[in-house]
Protein backbone atom coordinates (compact mmCIF):
# COMPACT_ATOMS: atom_id res chain seq x y z
CA UNK A 1 0.00 0.00 0.00
CA UNK A 2 1.42 3.33 -0.70
CA UNK A 3 1.82 4.84 2.61
CA UNK A 4 0.19 8.27 3.64
CA UNK A 5 1.14 11.24 5.77
CA UNK A 6 -1.85 12.25 7.88
CA UNK A 7 0.24 15.01 9.14
CA UNK A 8 0.48 18.83 7.24
CA UNK A 9 4.36 18.38 6.71
CA UNK A 10 6.39 20.59 4.63
CA UNK A 11 7.20 19.35 0.95
CA UNK A 12 10.73 18.54 0.67
CA UNK A 13 13.27 21.51 -0.87
CA UNK A 14 15.98 19.43 -0.39
CA UNK A 15 17.90 17.01 -2.52
CA UNK A 16 18.91 13.96 -2.16
CA UNK A 17 22.40 14.14 -3.50
CA UNK A 18 22.59 17.66 -5.26
CA UNK A 19 23.75 21.11 -3.28
CA UNK A 20 20.95 22.69 -1.44
CA UNK A 21 21.46 26.12 -2.51
CA UNK A 22 19.20 28.04 -0.03
CA UNK A 23 21.80 26.73 2.58
CA UNK A 24 24.51 28.69 0.26
CA UNK A 25 22.86 31.65 -1.00
CA UNK A 26 22.22 34.70 1.12
CA UNK A 27 18.73 36.39 0.01
CA UNK A 28 19.56 39.42 1.15
CA UNK A 29 22.68 40.20 -0.64
CA UNK A 30 20.88 38.09 -3.50
CA UNK A 31 18.38 40.98 -4.26
CA UNK A 32 21.09 43.50 -4.12
CA UNK A 33 23.18 41.25 -6.99
CA UNK A 34 20.22 40.22 -8.88
CA UNK A 35 18.44 43.82 -8.63
CA UNK A 36 22.31 45.13 -9.95
CA UNK A 37 22.81 42.03 -12.30
CA UNK A 38 23.33 43.65 -16.44
CA UNK A 39 22.08 40.81 -18.97
CA UNK A 40 24.80 40.76 -21.86
CA UNK A 41 23.80 41.31 -25.09
CA UNK A 42 21.89 38.72 -26.46
CA UNK A 43 23.35 35.99 -28.95
CA UNK A 44 22.82 36.14 -32.61
CA UNK A 45 19.73 34.71 -34.15
CA UNK A 46 21.28 31.28 -36.32
CA UNK A 47 20.65 31.10 -39.87
CA UNK A 48 20.07 28.19 -41.91
CA UNK A 49 23.55 28.22 -43.20
CA UNK A 50 24.80 28.45 -39.83
CA UNK A 51 23.08 25.21 -38.74
CA UNK A 52 24.13 23.23 -41.63
CA UNK A 53 27.83 24.02 -40.65
CA UNK A 54 27.19 23.40 -37.52
CA UNK A 55 26.02 20.53 -38.53
CA UNK A 56 28.94 19.73 -40.55
CA UNK A 57 31.60 20.45 -37.52
CA UNK A 58 29.81 18.32 -35.40
CA UNK A 59 29.34 15.23 -37.75
CA UNK A 60 32.88 15.15 -37.88
CA UNK A 61 33.65 15.28 -34.36
CA UNK A 62 30.92 12.39 -33.69
CA UNK A 63 33.67 9.33 -34.43
CA UNK A 64 36.19 10.63 -32.00
CA UNK A 65 33.55 11.55 -29.33
CA UNK A 66 32.18 8.78 -29.19
CA UNK A 67 35.30 7.02 -29.09
CA UNK A 68 36.18 9.04 -25.72
CA UNK A 69 36.09 6.81 -22.37
CA UNK A 70 33.05 7.40 -20.74
CA UNK A 71 34.43 8.90 -17.77
CA UNK A 72 36.61 11.57 -19.36
CA UNK A 73 32.68 12.62 -20.59
CA UNK A 74 31.79 12.78 -16.93
CA UNK A 75 34.02 14.06 -15.41
CA UNK A 76 33.32 16.97 -17.66
CA UNK A 77 29.99 16.94 -16.56
CA UNK A 78 30.83 17.16 -12.79
CA UNK A 79 33.20 19.86 -13.98
CA UNK A 80 30.25 21.54 -15.52
CA UNK A 81 27.98 21.45 -12.15
CA UNK A 82 31.13 22.63 -10.20
CA UNK A 83 31.11 25.68 -12.70
CA UNK A 84 27.70 25.99 -12.69
CA UNK A 85 27.85 26.20 -8.89
CA UNK A 86 30.71 28.74 -9.04
CA UNK A 87 28.39 31.04 -11.26
CA UNK A 88 24.99 30.62 -9.37
CA UNK A 89 24.17 34.08 -9.28
CA UNK A 90 24.87 35.27 -12.72
CA UNK A 91 22.70 32.33 -13.82
CA UNK A 92 20.24 33.06 -10.98
CA UNK A 93 20.17 37.08 -12.26
CA UNK A 94 19.55 35.34 -15.91
CA UNK A 95 16.96 33.40 -14.73
CA UNK A 96 14.98 36.57 -13.23
CA UNK A 97 15.72 39.26 -15.69
CA UNK A 98 15.58 37.38 -19.21
CA UNK A 99 13.04 34.17 -18.33
CA UNK A 100 10.75 36.41 -15.39
CA UNK A 101 11.35 33.76 -12.98
CA UNK A 102 10.61 34.61 -8.61
CA UNK A 103 14.05 34.01 -6.89
CA UNK A 104 12.77 30.46 -5.29
CA UNK A 105 12.20 29.65 -8.77
CA UNK A 106 15.17 30.50 -9.73
CA UNK A 107 17.81 29.02 -7.50
CA UNK A 108 15.25 25.67 -7.58
CA UNK A 109 16.30 26.31 -11.82
CA UNK A 110 19.81 26.41 -11.15
CA UNK A 111 19.91 23.77 -8.55
CA UNK A 112 17.92 21.24 -11.53
CA UNK A 113 20.44 22.11 -13.98
CA UNK A 114 23.85 21.33 -11.20
CA UNK A 115 21.59 17.82 -10.24
CA UNK A 116 20.98 17.04 -14.25
CA UNK A 117 24.88 17.32 -14.68
CA UNK A 118 25.62 15.31 -11.42
CA UNK A 119 22.80 12.46 -11.89
CA UNK A 120 23.81 12.34 -15.53
CA UNK A 121 27.55 11.67 -14.68
CA UNK A 122 26.50 9.54 -12.48
CA UNK A 123 24.35 7.03 -14.49
CA UNK A 124 26.90 7.30 -17.47
CA UNK A 125 29.50 5.48 -15.57
CA UNK A 126 26.63 2.62 -14.64
CA UNK A 127 25.18 2.28 -17.92
CA UNK A 128 28.07 2.73 -20.26
CA UNK A 129 29.70 -0.21 -18.53
CA UNK A 130 30.50 -2.99 -21.39
CA UNK A 131 27.67 -5.75 -20.16
CA UNK A 132 28.70 -9.40 -20.14
CA UNK A 133 25.88 -11.50 -21.85
CA UNK A 134 24.92 -15.20 -21.36
CA UNK A 135 25.72 -17.31 -24.15
CA UNK A 136 26.21 -21.27 -25.00
CA UNK A 137 29.94 -22.59 -24.48
CA UNK A 138 32.53 -21.75 -26.70
CA UNK A 139 30.73 -18.56 -27.46
CA UNK A 140 31.46 -14.65 -25.59
CA UNK A 141 28.92 -12.30 -25.87
CA UNK A 142 29.15 -8.60 -24.72
CA UNK A 143 26.91 -5.76 -24.77
CA UNK A 144 28.43 -2.18 -25.20
CA UNK A 145 26.18 1.37 -25.50
CA UNK A 146 27.49 3.77 -27.84
CA UNK A 147 27.02 7.14 -28.98
CA UNK A 148 24.60 7.67 -32.04
CA UNK A 149 26.04 10.61 -33.85
CA UNK A 150 24.67 14.04 -33.90
CA UNK A 151 21.81 14.96 -31.74
CA UNK A 152 19.43 17.59 -32.20
CA UNK A 153 18.11 18.99 -28.29
CA UNK A 154 15.17 21.83 -28.72
CA UNK A 155 14.63 23.47 -25.35
CA UNK A 156 11.60 25.36 -24.43
CA UNK A 157 11.65 28.75 -22.26
CA UNK A 158 10.31 27.80 -19.51
CA UNK A 159 13.20 25.98 -17.99
CA UNK A 160 15.49 27.70 -20.25
CA UNK A 161 18.80 26.57 -18.20
CA UNK A 162 17.40 23.09 -16.37
CA UNK A 163 16.41 21.42 -19.25
CA UNK A 164 18.57 23.24 -21.93
CA UNK A 165 21.24 21.49 -19.59
CA UNK A 166 19.50 17.82 -18.92
CA UNK A 167 19.45 17.70 -22.85
CA UNK A 168 22.72 18.85 -23.65
CA UNK A 169 24.73 16.66 -21.14
CA UNK A 170 22.41 13.79 -21.11
CA UNK A 171 23.14 14.02 -24.90
CA UNK A 172 27.04 14.63 -24.40
CA UNK A 173 27.49 12.10 -22.05
CA UNK A 174 25.92 9.07 -23.85
CA UNK A 175 28.54 10.06 -26.66
CA UNK A 176 26.73 12.10 -29.08
CA UNK A 177 27.69 15.63 -30.41
CA UNK A 178 25.38 18.23 -30.00
CA UNK A 179 23.67 21.19 -31.71
CA UNK A 180 21.52 23.04 -29.27
CA UNK A 181 18.97 24.54 -29.55
CA UNK A 182 16.92 27.15 -26.76
CA UNK A 183 13.82 29.00 -27.36
CA UNK A 184 14.03 32.53 -28.96
CA UNK A 185 12.47 33.86 -25.46
CA UNK A 186 15.90 32.54 -23.67
CA UNK A 187 19.03 32.91 -25.72
CA UNK A 188 21.41 34.18 -23.26
CA UNK A 189 20.83 31.10 -20.14
CA UNK A 190 21.33 29.23 -22.78
CA UNK A 191 24.62 30.57 -24.24
CA UNK A 192 25.84 30.83 -20.62
CA UNK A 193 25.03 27.21 -20.11
CA UNK A 194 26.88 26.22 -23.52
CA UNK A 195 29.82 28.79 -22.48
CA UNK A 196 30.41 26.53 -19.12
CA UNK A 197 30.16 23.48 -21.01
CA UNK A 198 32.84 24.82 -23.20
CA UNK A 199 35.21 26.74 -20.37
CA UNK A 200 35.31 23.50 -18.69
CA UNK A 201 36.90 21.24 -21.71
CA UNK A 202 33.82 20.06 -24.19
CA UNK A 203 35.21 20.63 -27.37
CA UNK A 204 34.32 23.63 -29.16
CA UNK A 205 33.04 21.37 -32.40
CA UNK A 206 31.62 18.89 -30.27
CA UNK A 207 29.05 21.09 -28.58
CA UNK A 208 27.13 23.80 -30.85
CA UNK A 209 24.55 26.42 -29.89
CA UNK A 210 21.78 27.78 -32.76
CA UNK A 211 19.82 30.57 -31.11
CA UNK A 212 16.83 31.68 -32.69
CA UNK A 213 13.23 30.59 -34.00
CA UNK A 214 11.67 28.06 -36.65
CA UNK A 215 14.79 28.85 -38.88
CA UNK A 216 17.12 27.34 -37.52
CA UNK A 217 14.34 24.50 -35.94
CA UNK A 218 13.66 23.75 -38.83
CA UNK A 219 17.23 23.37 -40.84
CA UNK A 220 18.40 21.32 -37.72
CA UNK A 221 15.55 18.66 -37.08
CA UNK A 222 15.70 18.28 -41.12
CA UNK A 223 19.15 17.74 -41.52
CA UNK A 224 19.68 14.65 -42.45
CA UNK A 225 22.87 13.77 -40.21
CA UNK A 226 20.93 14.41 -37.16
CA UNK A 227 20.95 10.87 -35.70
CA UNK A 228 18.63 11.79 -32.50
CA UNK A 229 16.05 14.92 -31.27
CA UNK A 230 15.47 15.70 -27.70
CA UNK A 231 12.33 17.75 -27.44
CA UNK A 232 10.74 19.51 -24.84
CA UNK A 233 7.72 21.74 -25.75
CA UNK A 234 4.28 21.67 -27.09
CA UNK A 235 2.56 18.16 -28.48
CA UNK A 236 2.03 20.04 -32.14
CA UNK A 237 5.64 20.58 -32.46
CA UNK A 238 7.05 17.73 -31.59
CA UNK A 239 4.40 15.86 -34.29
CA UNK A 240 5.88 18.30 -36.53
CA UNK A 241 9.20 17.20 -35.62
CA UNK A 242 7.77 13.35 -35.98
CA UNK A 243 6.55 14.07 -39.82
CA UNK A 244 9.93 15.91 -40.87
CA UNK A 245 11.96 13.02 -40.07
CA UNK A 246 9.59 10.94 -41.24
CA UNK A 247 9.20 12.71 -44.81
CA UNK A 248 12.68 12.14 -45.95
CA UNK A 249 12.75 9.18 -47.53
CA UNK A 250 16.80 8.88 -47.45
CA UNK A 251 16.93 9.58 -43.93
CA UNK A 252 17.94 7.02 -41.28
CA UNK A 253 14.87 6.06 -38.93
CA UNK A 254 15.60 8.83 -36.03
CA UNK A 255 14.05 8.41 -32.64
CA UNK A 256 12.51 11.13 -31.19
CA UNK A 257 13.28 11.77 -26.88
CA UNK A 258 10.18 14.32 -26.68
CA UNK A 259 8.28 15.82 -23.10
CA UNK A 260 4.87 17.74 -24.32
CA UNK A 261 2.27 19.10 -22.75
CA UNK A 262 0.04 17.88 -20.10
CA UNK A 263 -4.42 18.70 -19.42
CA UNK A 264 -2.99 17.64 -15.53
CA UNK A 265 -5.74 16.98 -12.75
CA UNK A 266 -5.61 16.72 -9.40
CA UNK A 267 -8.58 15.20 -7.37
CA UNK A 268 -9.23 16.37 -3.75
CA UNK A 269 -11.94 13.93 -1.95
CA UNK A 270 -13.56 14.50 1.69
CA UNK A 271 -11.07 12.99 4.14
CA UNK A 272 -8.31 15.94 2.16
CA UNK A 273 -6.09 17.66 4.78
CA UNK A 274 -7.97 21.16 3.49
CA UNK A 275 -5.11 23.16 4.60
CA UNK A 276 -2.60 20.99 2.92
CA UNK A 277 -4.83 20.72 -0.37
CA UNK A 278 -5.37 24.39 -0.55
CA UNK A 279 -1.49 25.17 -0.35
CA UNK A 280 -1.04 22.37 -2.91
CA UNK A 281 -3.60 23.87 -5.23
CA UNK A 282 -1.82 27.28 -5.35
CA UNK A 283 1.35 26.37 -5.84
CA UNK A 284 0.97 23.31 -8.23
CA UNK A 285 -1.81 26.01 -10.68
CA UNK A 286 -0.58 29.37 -9.97
CA UNK A 287 3.29 29.11 -8.74
CA UNK A 288 5.72 29.99 -11.59
CA UNK A 289 2.72 31.76 -13.31
CA UNK A 290 1.28 28.46 -14.15
CA UNK A 291 4.17 27.85 -16.58
CA UNK A 292 5.29 24.31 -16.27
CA UNK A 293 3.99 21.31 -18.52
CA UNK A 294 3.87 19.56 -14.92
CA UNK A 295 1.07 22.61 -13.66
CA UNK A 296 -2.31 21.72 -12.49
CA UNK A 297 -5.03 22.48 -15.13
CA UNK A 298 -7.94 20.70 -13.64
CA UNK A 299 -8.98 20.69 -10.06
CA UNK A 300 -11.67 17.83 -9.15
CA UNK A 301 -13.64 18.47 -5.98
CA UNK A 302 -15.54 15.82 -4.26
CA UNK A 303 -18.69 17.52 -4.67
CA UNK A 304 -19.30 17.12 -0.59
CA UNK A 305 -16.17 19.44 -0.12
CA UNK A 306 -16.43 21.51 -2.86
CA UNK A 307 -17.57 24.68 -1.07
CA UNK A 308 -15.90 24.81 1.75
CA UNK A 309 -12.98 23.95 -0.51
CA UNK A 310 -13.10 26.75 -2.76
CA UNK A 311 -13.48 29.42 0.11
CA UNK A 312 -10.53 28.14 1.53
CA UNK A 313 -9.01 28.47 -2.08
CA UNK A 314 -10.26 31.96 -3.14
CA UNK A 315 -8.89 33.27 0.72
CA UNK A 316 -5.74 31.72 0.28
CA UNK A 317 -5.40 33.01 -3.24
CA UNK A 318 -6.32 36.49 -1.76
CA UNK A 319 -2.97 36.34 0.14
CA UNK A 320 -0.54 35.80 -3.10
CA UNK A 321 1.78 38.40 -3.89
CA UNK A 322 1.32 38.95 -8.28
CA UNK A 323 4.59 41.25 -8.78
CA UNK A 324 8.34 41.91 -10.01
CA UNK A 325 9.95 38.64 -9.72
CA UNK A 326 13.36 40.91 -9.03
CA UNK A 327 11.04 41.61 -5.49
CA UNK A 328 11.72 38.74 -3.17
CA UNK A 329 8.59 38.98 -1.59
CA UNK A 330 6.56 38.14 -4.50
CA UNK A 331 4.99 34.79 -5.04
CA UNK A 332 4.28 34.96 -8.80
CA UNK A 333 5.32 36.93 -12.10
CA UNK A 334 4.24 37.84 -15.09
CA UNK A 335 4.05 35.61 -17.99
CA UNK A 336 7.17 35.06 -20.52
CA UNK A 337 6.06 37.40 -22.77
CA UNK A 338 3.08 39.46 -24.35
CA UNK A 339 2.20 36.79 -27.37
CA UNK A 340 1.44 34.25 -24.13
CA UNK A 341 -0.19 36.57 -22.11
CA UNK A 342 -2.62 37.48 -25.15
CA UNK A 343 -3.52 34.13 -25.63
CA UNK A 344 -4.06 33.58 -22.08
CA UNK A 345 -6.17 36.48 -21.28
CA UNK A 346 -8.32 35.83 -24.50
CA UNK A 347 -9.39 32.50 -23.07
CA UNK A 348 -10.29 34.17 -19.55
CA UNK A 349 -11.88 37.01 -21.39
CA UNK A 350 -14.15 33.81 -23.45
CA UNK A 351 -14.86 32.09 -19.95
CA UNK A 352 -15.62 35.36 -18.05
CA UNK A 353 -19.21 34.15 -17.34
CA UNK A 354 -17.35 30.96 -15.46
CA UNK A 355 -15.15 33.07 -13.43
CA UNK A 356 -14.77 31.91 -9.78
CA UNK A 357 -12.68 34.54 -9.15
CA UNK A 358 -9.51 36.13 -9.95
CA UNK A 359 -6.55 38.33 -8.30
CA UNK A 360 -5.74 41.99 -9.55
CA UNK A 361 -2.33 42.16 -11.35
CA UNK A 362 -0.14 45.02 -11.58
CA UNK A 363 -0.84 46.86 -15.54
CA UNK A 364 2.68 46.50 -16.68
CA UNK A 365 4.84 43.81 -17.88
CA UNK A 366 3.37 40.65 -19.26
CA UNK A 367 0.73 40.00 -16.12
CA UNK A 368 -1.86 37.22 -16.32
CA UNK A 369 -4.50 37.00 -13.74
CA UNK A 370 -4.45 34.10 -11.94
CA UNK A 371 -8.16 33.26 -12.25
CA UNK A 372 -10.36 30.13 -11.47
CA UNK A 373 -13.25 29.33 -14.05
CA UNK A 374 -15.79 26.98 -13.05
CA UNK A 375 -16.24 24.07 -15.40
CA UNK A 376 -19.51 21.92 -15.89
CA UNK A 377 -17.58 18.46 -17.50
CA UNK A 378 -14.07 17.34 -17.64
CA UNK A 379 -14.41 16.95 -21.13
CA UNK A 380 -15.19 21.32 -21.67
CA UNK A 381 -10.94 21.43 -21.32
CA UNK A 382 -10.00 21.13 -24.87
CA UNK A 383 -6.57 22.25 -24.55
CA UNK A 384 -3.50 23.18 -21.94
CA UNK A 385 -3.83 26.83 -21.33
CA UNK A 386 0.22 27.57 -20.05
CA UNK A 387 -0.44 30.06 -17.27
CA UNK A 388 -1.94 31.09 -14.04
CA UNK A 389 -5.48 29.68 -14.92
CA UNK A 390 -7.13 26.57 -13.03
CA UNK A 391 -10.24 25.03 -13.91
CA UNK A 392 -12.87 23.62 -11.56
CA UNK A 393 -15.23 20.83 -11.88
CA UNK A 394 -16.30 18.43 -9.05
CA UNK A 395 -17.03 15.15 -8.69
CA UNK A 396 -19.29 12.46 -6.99
CA UNK A 397 -18.35 10.05 -4.07
CA UNK A 398 -18.32 6.91 -5.17
CA UNK A 399 -16.93 7.64 -8.61
CA UNK A 400 -13.56 8.20 -8.16
CA UNK A 401 -11.75 5.46 -10.37
CA UNK A 402 -14.82 6.71 -13.67
CA UNK A 403 -13.63 10.72 -13.34
CA UNK A 404 -9.83 9.46 -13.78
CA UNK A 405 -10.71 7.37 -16.53
CA UNK A 406 -12.28 10.46 -18.04
CA UNK A 407 -9.39 12.19 -16.92
CA UNK A 408 -7.20 9.58 -19.12
CA UNK A 409 -9.88 10.26 -21.92
CA UNK A 410 -8.59 13.51 -22.11
CA UNK A 411 -5.06 12.29 -24.37
CA UNK A 412 -2.44 13.29 -22.24
CA UNK A 413 -0.92 11.17 -19.69
CA UNK A 414 1.58 13.98 -17.43
CA UNK A 415 1.25 14.27 -13.99
CA UNK A 416 -1.76 13.62 -11.63
CA UNK A 417 -2.54 14.37 -8.17
CA UNK A 418 -4.77 13.32 -5.25
CA UNK A 419 -5.46 14.95 -1.83
CA UNK A 420 -6.84 11.97 0.18
CA UNK A 421 -6.23 10.06 3.55
CA UNK A 422 -7.90 6.71 2.35
CA UNK A 423 -5.18 4.94 1.22
CA UNK A 424 -7.47 2.22 -0.76
CA UNK A 425 -7.98 5.89 -2.96
CA UNK A 426 -4.16 6.17 -3.49
CA UNK A 427 -4.09 2.57 -4.75
CA UNK A 428 -7.27 2.92 -7.07
CA UNK A 429 -5.85 6.32 -8.35
CA UNK A 430 -2.40 4.97 -8.77
CA UNK A 431 -3.93 1.60 -11.09
CA UNK A 432 -6.15 3.53 -13.06
CA UNK A 433 -4.08 6.82 -13.70
CA UNK A 434 -2.32 6.46 -17.05
CA UNK A 435 0.12 9.07 -16.42
CA UNK A 436 3.80 9.48 -16.33
CA UNK A 437 4.07 10.86 -12.17
CA UNK A 438 1.08 10.78 -9.94
CA UNK A 439 1.74 12.83 -6.66
CA UNK A 440 -0.56 12.05 -3.27
CA UNK A 441 -0.38 15.13 -0.80
CA UNK A 442 1.85 17.14 -2.23
CA UNK A 443 2.11 19.33 -4.74
CA UNK A 444 2.43 18.63 -8.75
CA UNK A 445 4.82 19.89 -9.99
CA UNK A 446 8.74 20.42 -8.75
CA UNK A 447 10.14 17.17 -10.10
CA UNK A 448 13.57 16.31 -8.49
CA UNK A 449 16.13 14.88 -10.36
CA UNK A 450 17.03 11.14 -9.88
CA UNK A 451 13.99 10.94 -7.09
CA UNK A 452 11.05 11.89 -8.92
CA UNK A 453 12.35 10.71 -12.77
CA UNK A 454 9.73 13.26 -14.79
CA UNK A 455 7.72 12.75 -18.60
CA UNK A 456 4.41 11.33 -19.72
CA UNK A 457 3.13 9.10 -21.92
CA UNK A 458 0.29 9.37 -24.89
CA UNK A 459 -0.52 13.12 -25.89
CA UNK A 460 2.61 14.12 -23.06
CA UNK A 461 5.48 12.92 -24.45
CA UNK A 462 7.36 9.30 -25.77
CA UNK A 463 9.70 9.19 -22.64
CA UNK A 464 12.06 8.16 -21.42
CA UNK A 465 11.86 10.27 -17.78
CA UNK A 466 14.30 12.86 -18.03
CA UNK A 467 16.71 12.60 -14.30
CA UNK A 468 15.61 8.73 -14.49
CA UNK A 469 17.59 5.33 -14.72
CA UNK A 470 16.59 5.04 -17.95
CA UNK A 471 17.12 8.26 -19.55
CA UNK A 472 20.92 8.35 -20.86
CA UNK A 473 20.47 4.66 -22.74
CA UNK A 474 17.98 5.97 -25.45
CA UNK A 475 20.68 8.75 -26.32
CA UNK A 476 22.98 5.83 -27.04
CA UNK A 477 22.95 2.83 -29.41
CA UNK A 478 22.98 -0.81 -28.51
CA UNK A 479 25.86 -3.02 -29.87
CA UNK A 480 26.51 -6.64 -28.92
CA UNK A 481 29.63 -8.40 -30.39
CA UNK A 482 30.05 -12.00 -30.45
CA UNK A 483 32.97 -14.10 -30.85
CA UNK A 484 32.40 -17.65 -31.60
CA UNK A 485 35.69 -19.08 -29.39
CA UNK A 486 34.96 -22.62 -31.07
CA UNK A 487 35.98 -21.77 -34.70
CA UNK A 488 39.03 -20.12 -36.08
CA UNK A 489 41.10 -23.43 -36.04
CA UNK A 490 39.43 -24.59 -32.89
CA UNK A 491 41.49 -21.89 -31.00
CA UNK A 492 40.36 -21.29 -27.25
CA UNK A 493 40.59 -17.57 -27.62
CA UNK A 494 41.30 -15.13 -31.29
CA UNK A 495 45.36 -14.27 -31.28
CA UNK A 496 46.73 -10.53 -30.63
CA UNK A 497 48.75 -9.23 -33.84
CA UNK A 498 50.32 -6.66 -32.95
C1 LIG B 1 8.23 21.35 -17.98
O1 LIG B 1 7.52 22.13 -17.38
O2 LIG B 1 8.51 21.54 -19.19
O3 LIG B 1 8.25 18.83 -12.10
C2 LIG B 1 8.79 20.11 -17.40
C3 LIG B 1 8.33 19.95 -12.59
C4 LIG B 1 9.35 20.20 -13.65
C5 LIG B 1 8.64 20.12 -14.95
C6 LIG B 1 9.51 20.29 -16.12
N1 LIG B 1 10.45 19.29 -13.55
O4 LIG B 1 7.55 20.84 -12.33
Amino acid sequence: AIPLPVEVFEPARKNSFGIDLEDSVDLASLEEDVRAYQMPDAPADATAEDVTRMVDQAHAASLAWADTPVEVRAELLERMADKMQERMIPLIGLCVHEAKKTYQDAIDEVREAIDFCRYYARRARIDFEEIPLPGPTGETNVMRLGGRGVFACVAPWNFPLAIFTGQMTAALVAGNTVVAKPAPQTPRIAQAAVDIAHEVGVPKDVLHIAPGGAEPGAALTGDRRVAGIAFTGSTATAKRIQRTVAEDDDRPIVPLIAETGGLNAMFVDSTALPEQAVMDIIASAFFSAGQRCSALRLLLIQEDVYDRTMRMLTGAMDTMNVGDPADPATDIGPVIDAASQEKLCGHIDHMRQRIVHQIKVPDFDTFVPPTVIRLDEIEDLEREWFGPVLHVTTWKQGKLEETVRRVNALGYGLTMGLHSRIADAAEEVAEEARVGNLYVNRTMTGAIVGSQPFGGERMSGTGPKAGGPHYLPRFAVERVVTVDTTSAGGNASLLSID
